[in-house]
């Protein structure tokens, strides 16, 4: 895809040691890839949405076919931040996150859906689950997700879960699990400083852990489909003019609007 090279995107990018983790594993910690200054523009950003949207805070996801999550009641979320902030072009446009990206789906990738999801202090467990409404043969993925981490992820505050190499068996938790609500023997907490971003293959089963502090862990998915599938959020019924003016070249494609 030509948007890749544009956008400064090489296999070269990510290592041999990092693609065979994230092969093995299913994901894949970036490290810290968002600086402070980022972090704070962010979070400022983050804040006055929640303020602007209150009770309509993610109404775009409960429109959408494709999200498995809507809504729940121990998150709260943000959706379309494609049309919400300049603040928000990294999580689609950064290189490393689509070199990793399109390691795990081929080149030919689009933005699904840009959303802020934060576990309230209190809640936010999740069943393991992958993103995907059927299981996939390996090597047939569909849809891979970076998390990017606005708070530190620790075990006691609401960080996600992942079982390593579950992808590989192409088996749904809920199918083979007895409560798909358990710690599963293998599954292994994400634990990172805020700015870090997480790769995972969505195939692999995941999910958000119940936050035991008394302060909102947040993140936001930058959540991609392969280009012959449909994204969560459509993003040509909700770009606007401003955003596309400041998209750098190779990011309209990257949103699936050509
Ligand atoms: O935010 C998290 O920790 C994981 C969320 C997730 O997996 C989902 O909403 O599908």
């Amino acid at each position: 895809m030509e948007s890749l090279t544009q956008l400064g995107v090489s296999a070269g990018l990510l290592s041999p040691g990092e693609k065979n983790f994230l092969d093995q594993n299913g994901y894949l910690n970036l490290g810290k890839l968002l600086s402070d200054q980022q972090l704070h523009a962010i979070r400022t950003r983050i804040q006055e949405l929640l303020e602007q949207e209150g009770e309509n805070a993610g109404s775009e996801l409960m429109d959408s076919p494709y999200i498995r999550h809507p809504k729940e009641s121990g998150a709260d979320r943000l959706a379309d931040l494609v049309n919400k902030g300049a603040e928000f072009d990294i999580f689609y446009t950064h290189p490393k996150v689509l070199a990793a990206i399109s390691h795990v789906l081929g080149a030919d990738i689009k933005l699904s859906s840009l959303n802020y999801r934060a576990a309230k202090p209190g809640a936010g467990l999740q069943k393991l689950h992958v993103d995907w409404h059927e299981a996939v043969a390996p090597d047939d993925y569909k849809v891979c997700n970076s998390i990017w981490l606005l708070d530190d992820f620790y075990p006691e505050n609401g960080a996600t879960r992942v079982v390593p190499r579950s992808h590989h068996q192409a088996k749904l938790p809920q199918d083979v699990l007895d409560d798909p609500l358990a710690a599963h023997p293998e599954e292994v907490i994400i634990e990172a400083p805020a700015g870090s971003v997480v790769i995972f293959n969505s195939h692999v089963w995941h999910g958000g852990t119940t936050n035991q502090t008394s302060s909102a862990r947040r993140a936001i998915h930058s959540y991609f489909c392969r280009r012959d599938q449909p994204q969560q959020v459509d993003q040509k019924r909700y770009i606007q003019k401003v955003t596309l003016e400041r998209l750098p070249t190779g990011a309209v494609e990257i949103l699936g609007l050509e």
